[in-house]
């Protein structure tokens, strides 16, 4: 039997010649596997066959037919619907099944294609055929997501952020399904349920969305605490990332390279952002959330649509698996990260996402991530979590789609062909024309045949794998300790970032009502730091218990911190200039400042009092949360006087944005006759701040490296610290 391309055609999915479906390009035969086939169909080209744009066609019924669908039919004109109008029973029904679940988890998300680029041949650590020639691209959709809010809730929860990558190689679907966190708050897929139920809403009022500041959360936070390491980096500044782009990735499990010859080694996976690393201050964060929650997806889709979309390196670090437990803990536990001091980052490849989703239902939301979904050369381990996500994904998904042929949407079609016995079902896309579905058989030649390492390119896991083992339901000893790790962490941040932790957990323990829970937290956050314990204890009018030194320990990784770097670009970062409309050398100035700023890429918002040529944005309806930097231009001064007021927009809302930027620590400045501004806004005192009589050139200059810095890293006296502990 040969399967191909064209039994899509046969379902009418894009025949050319029907006149009410668009021409789609003309399709090529799945067997076609070289890599230039590959290449050639990328996402756009594979998915632009099941495009439909509606262009000069009549309206049809679900099976073709021509119809109007504006008025039900009726008996008489004031008479009642008759239950024989199809048409409206057709569409309403479809209406009726619009929605399928969302994920039970990271329902919140954002997607967008792109390609993975090998940078050379690693068949001597790998025989996956996307990694084994340099220069060799291979598609990819990426979906991004928090963890706990509903599909409505806010981008900018604070919470661990989803990093699913789907690569379309040229040997079946590989999905690297992680988060921007490199550990896991549990070690055993079966405490999932648990801590799933504990960190979403209450089941009586269902409050709060999209939130961990909840008793039950610190409860179980507080009862398993394999929960601290994802907890901590939860706290810092990975919990509120600037954006999607603005975060590194993890594969976070241990898993195997293994090559062609069954040679295996540990790897984990991790994906470096090329734009840097920035995060959100939670104020900002919290404003965003109402200010424009789909921040995170816009930022990406405008990112993609203007051309400048983001890029992120794949690394591995690799580890002979006889290492496995010689770092102080165990390789296949995965709260656990590997400091990049101990073993440092294998670059492999780089990907770019290039291409937003031309349909959010069909494309983001009918993905469908499986850690299952392995390519010959990549291996699990014996990492239990890993183990059970093995079989959740598929289970998930089957409940999704309400059947076992969601592989076949196009979204999760591989790009390979797909052959095998497995038959019918709802939804069934193929036409299968093999009578003999069953191996072995001889009636269809023996096809399709069983595919092994040496025949077929058959996925294998590595010969050397095996396992022993009296049966037990416990926790590895070598997992126990969860308190050292954190306190490495915690380490590692730099004392504005400290703080910025401390005040997350000041701010979610706050709103914990019961003392047993927040008692418990003290305990626990004592095995990491006594200071930090502290720290909390005095926000919630209690003592930390006596210092708990069993696992205290000064070791720090410098590849942890968030605020500590620069940003290597400041393209597509957006900078508001707050201009005067009716003072002609206000706008005059702001246009030139946004000329100056557009080679970089930058992108400019003029804000004016109302809407005009020169403005793009009124005072009414910006926020300092929506940008990163923000200028005050010459002639605008007259806005922030104490005694200024419009009938545009609210009392001091100009000083306002200001003010609020440099809290949030944006880089603020002001030009000519305006720096009086700063100081009606109060900030005109504080370092950091960017302010020049007339040279234009120079305060571009400065406000660009500006905007690559944490500003609260160059101002911590005024971010830090808390006065008793600095
Ligand atoms: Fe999971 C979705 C990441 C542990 C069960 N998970 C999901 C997604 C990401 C992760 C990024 C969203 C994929 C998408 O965008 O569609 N999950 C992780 C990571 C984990 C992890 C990095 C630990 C290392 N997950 C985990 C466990 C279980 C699940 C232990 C169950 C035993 N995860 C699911 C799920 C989801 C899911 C319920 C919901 C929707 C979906 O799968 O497709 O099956």
């Amino acid at each position: 039997m040969r399967q191909t391309w064209v039994s899509f055609a046969l379902l009418g999915l894009a025949s050319a010649a029907c006149p009410y479906m668009d021409a789609a390009p003309a399709i090529k035969e799945r067997t076609d596997t070289s890599d230039s086939a590959i290449h050639e169909r990328d996402n756009k080209q594979f998915l632009n066959q099941f495009t439909l744009a509606d262009s000069n066609a009549f309206i049809t019924t679900d099976a073709g037919g021509p119809i109007q669908d504006s008025n039900s039919l009726k008996a008489g004109e004031r008479g009642p619907t008759l239950l024989e109008d199809f048409i409206f029973r057709q569409k309403i029904t479809h209406f009726d099944h619009e929605r399928v679940p969302e994920r039970a988890v990271h329902a919140r998300g954002a997607g967008a294609h792109g390609t993975f680029t090998s940078y050379g041949d690693y068949s001597n650590i790998t025989a996956a055929s996307f990694l084994n020639s340099a220069g060799k691209q291979t598609p990819v959709f990426v979906r991004f997501s928090t963890v706990a809010g509903s599909r409505g809730s806010a981008d900018t929860a604070r919470d661990v952020r989803g990093f699913a990558t789907r690569f379309y190689t040229d040997e079946g679907n590989f999905d690297i399904v992680g988060n921007n966190i490199p550990v896991f708050f549990i070690q055993d897929a079966i405490l999932f349920p648990d801590l799933i139920h504990a960190v979403k809403p209450s089941p009586d009022n269902e409050i709060p969305q999209g939130a961990t500041a909840h008793d039950s959360a610190w409860d179980f936070f507080s009862q398993q605490p394999s929960c601290l390491n994802t907890l901590f980096w939860a706290m810092a500044g990975n919990g509120i990332p600037r954006s999607f782009r603005h975060m590194d990735g993890f594969g976070v499990h241990t898993y195997r390279f293994v090559t062609q010859d069954g040679a295996s080694k540990f790897v984990k996976f991790l994906w470096k952002s090329k734009q840097g690393k920035a995060s959100l201050v939670w104020e900002e964060a919290q404003v965003l959330a109402g200010k424009n929650s789909d921040f995170h997806r816009q930022d990406l889709w405008d990112a993609i649509a203007s051309g400048n979309g983001p890029e992120w390196e794949l690394g591995v670090q690799i580890v002979d698996e006889k290492d496995a437990l010689s770092f102080g803990f165990d390789l296949l536990d995965p709260t656990k990260f590997i400091p990049e001091e101990l073993v440092p980052v294998t670059m492999l490849g780089k990907m770019k996402l290039d291409t937003n989703p031309r349909n959010y239902f069909a494309e983001t939301e009918q993905v469908m991530f499986q850690p299952g979904h392995i390519v010959r050369g990549v291996d699990f381990t014996d990492d239990p979590l890993l183990q059970g996500r093995v079989f959740s994904y598929l289970d998930t998904q089957l409940n999704r789609h309400g059947g076992p042929n969601f592989e076949q949407l196009p979204i999760n079609r591989p790009r390979t062909p797909v052959h095998n016995n497995n038959r019918d079902g709802a939804g069934q896309n193929f036409i299968h024309l093999n009578t003999a579905a069953y191996s072995p058989n001889t009636l269809n030649g023996a096809n399709p045949k069983q595919a092994n390492q040496t025949a077929g390119n058959g996925f294998f896991t590595t010969p050397g794998r095996s396992v022993t083992g009296n049966l037990v339901r416990s926790t590895s000893p070598t997992f126990a300790d969860v308190w050292s790790q954190p306190r490495l962490f915690f380490n590692s941040l730099i004392p504005v970032e400290q703080q910025f932790l401390v005040n997350a957990m000041r701010f979610e323990t706050s709103h914990l009502k019961s003392d047993v829970v927040k008692s418990n937290v003290l305990i626990q956050l004592n095995r990491v730091s006594n200071d930090l314990a502290k720290r909390v204890a005095e926000a919630l009018g209690m003592t930390a218990p006596a210092p708990d030194p069993t696992f205290y320990n000064n070791n720090s990784t410098k590849f942890v911190t968030v605020f500590n770097n620069s940003l290597p670009t400041i393209a597509t970062l957006n900078v508001a200039i707050l201009a005067s409309i009716n003072k002609p050398d206000s706008v005059a100035q702001a246009a030139a400042l946004a000329k100056a700023f557009a080679p970089a890429g930058v992108n400019v918002a003029v804000v004016g009092e109302r809407l005009s040529n020169g403005t793009s944005l009124t005072y009414s309806a910006a926020d300092a949360s929506v940008f990163d930097g923000i200028i005050v231009a010459t002639g605008a001064e007259s806005l922030f006087a104490a005694n200024s007021s419009s009938p545009l927009f609210p009392t001091r809302r100009p000083a306002q944005i200001l003010a609020d930027g440099y809290r949030w620590g944006k880089p603020v400045g002001a030009l000519g006759s305006s720096v009086s501004a700063l100081k009606v806004a109060g900030v005109n005192t504080l370092p950091g701040i960017y302010q020049q009589a007339s040279d234009v050139e120079k305060f571009v200059a400065d406000f660009k490296d500006g905007l690559k810095v944490n500003i609260m890293v160059q101002n911590s006296k005024i971010y830090l610290v808390d006065p008793l502990y600095a």
